[in-house]
């Protein structure tokens, strides 16, 4: 049905994409038979290594050891005290346990940590899982996968059942960034390795890779790398890209994610909140995304300075899919502006936004805003067509907003949508 007064316009639009369920392409969440993996409840929301870094802005006396002494609810008490009873919460991580709380249904203005734990002390991870998904409206989640990590190498081994609404990634950050150290356990799970690569390396690390795949079925291949990550390069890090990770993407055809620009462990006392955000080469994605252009890549750029760059480099390359608003940049004022730019530069071809969610309940939260925004932006551009006479209907509307919250991604990755 054509729509015919932007009144109507913008209140579809803004439905549409409150409404629509979505595909969440990057998480550090897991389906239940990970165990201990799975985090969720109050006292994980409150101990989120972003309210960690915050909270130490705070409290220039604690020291890091006492904090990291402190049992897990004694951290969740103090991050609590000091950030939304000795301060007002509106920093966007703070904010988005107020959303959490709220949509859960508590009264957040009575301000009781006990009354919100109490909850959680009754309730089924299956059942919470349900909830939270439901009520995010996220039909897929994509999980963070690592093969070096002895306790979920454990879980895969079991071959447990897996809930198909989680699907794995697999992460291969100790293979390019740590390869001091990690060729090592790639010789305890049983690969002919040497630090040096001489030998049957290449070959094995290949094979690693594609046991791998055929263990996990990953939806992708992904990557953190540094700022100065540098491409083409004489180093371990870009032999392994050329000679490992590109032919196992494309025999395999999953994409390879790279995810460029933080520096790790700038304040190691903090540790997972002592990574930050450095300005990367563009010129690095260009040259290594037009040299494979039969392999699919998925980048997204920490730094805010990269992301004008980064959309015109995808206008070149149709192999290179922007996705996401990472980490340092998923604030309001920063998804916003960079959605609004990427949606002119490349119109609906872009994944606009992923959750990174370390914590289940952090699902309502960080989808909830982003969807705020990307709506807004959304009514923008469909009002500025609708001002110069342009008239959509309901289903082009659906069509439009179903791709940007999944149908992009599975197009790309040239598989259909399991959960459509
Ligand atoms: O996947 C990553 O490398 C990052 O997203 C994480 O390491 C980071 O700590 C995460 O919590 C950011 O949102
Ligand atoms: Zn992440």
């Amino acid at each position: 049905m054509t729509i015919q007064s932007k009144e109507q316009l913008l209140s579809f639009v803004s439905e549409t994409v409150k409404t629509t369920p979505v595909t969440d392409i990057h998480t550090h969440l897991f389906a239940e038979s990970f165990g201990d993996l799975l985090l969720w409840g109050v006292d994980e929301l409150l101990t989120y290594h972003y309210l960690i870094a915050e909270t130490f802005r705070f409290r220039p006396d604690l020291s890091y050891d006492v904090f990291w002494q402190m049992s897990k609810q004694e951290q969740a008490d103090l991050i609590w005290q000091t950030l939304f009873i000795e301060h007002t919460p509106y920093s966007e991580a703070c904010r988005g346990v107020i959303t959490v709380l709220n949509r859960l249904g508590f009264d957040v203005s009575k301000r009781d940590l006990e009354e919100y734990r109490a909850y959680f002390r009754n309730v089924k991870a299956s059942d919470y899982i349900d909830r939270i998904l439901g009520l995010a409206k996220v039909k897929t989640v994509v999980m963070t996968n690592d093969p070096f990590d002895a306790y979920e190498r454990g879980i895969w081994d079991q071959g447990e059942s897996v809930d198909s609404r989680f699907l794995a990634a697999l992460r291969i950050d100790p293979l390019l960034n740590l390869w001091d150290t990690s060729w090592s356990k790639l010789v305890e799970q049983g690969y002919r390795v040497n630090p040096d690569l001489s030998g049957d390396t290449i070959a094995e690390i290949r094979r690693f890779l594609k046991d791998w795949i055929a263990r996990m079925n990953p939806l992708y291949m992904a990557v953190s790398l540094p700022n100065d990550f540098a491409y083409p390069e004489d180093s371990v890090r870009v032999r392994i890209i050329d000679e490992c990770i590109i032919p196992v993407a494309r025999e395999a055809d999953i994409p390879f994610a790279m995810m460029i620009g933080v520096k790790r462990k700038v304040n190691p006392s903090l540790k997972d909140a002592g990574d930050s955000v450095g300005k990367s080469d563009i010129g690095t994605v260009e040259r290594i995304v037009s040299k494979y252009q039969d392999v699919k890549f998925l980048v997204t750029m920490l730094s805010r300075e990269n992301q004008h760059e980064l959309a015109v480099t995808a206008r070149k390359n149709r192999n290179l899919l922007v996705f996401g608003c990472w980490w340092f940049l998923n604030n309001p004022s920063l998804i916003e502006e960079i959605t609004r730019m990427r949606l002119e530069l490349l119109g609906g071809s872009i994944i606009p936004q992923h959750s990174d969610c370390r914590i289940l309940d952090q699902l309502l939260y960080k989808w909830d805003h982003s969807r705020g925004i990307i709506a807004k932006v959304l009514c923008d551009k469909y009002g500025d067509l609708f001002d110069a006479g342009w008239r959509v209907t309901e289903e082009e509307i659906r069509r439009d907003v179903e791709d940007l919250l999944g149908g992009v991604f599975w197009k790309f990755l040239g598989k259909p949508d399991p959960a459509a």
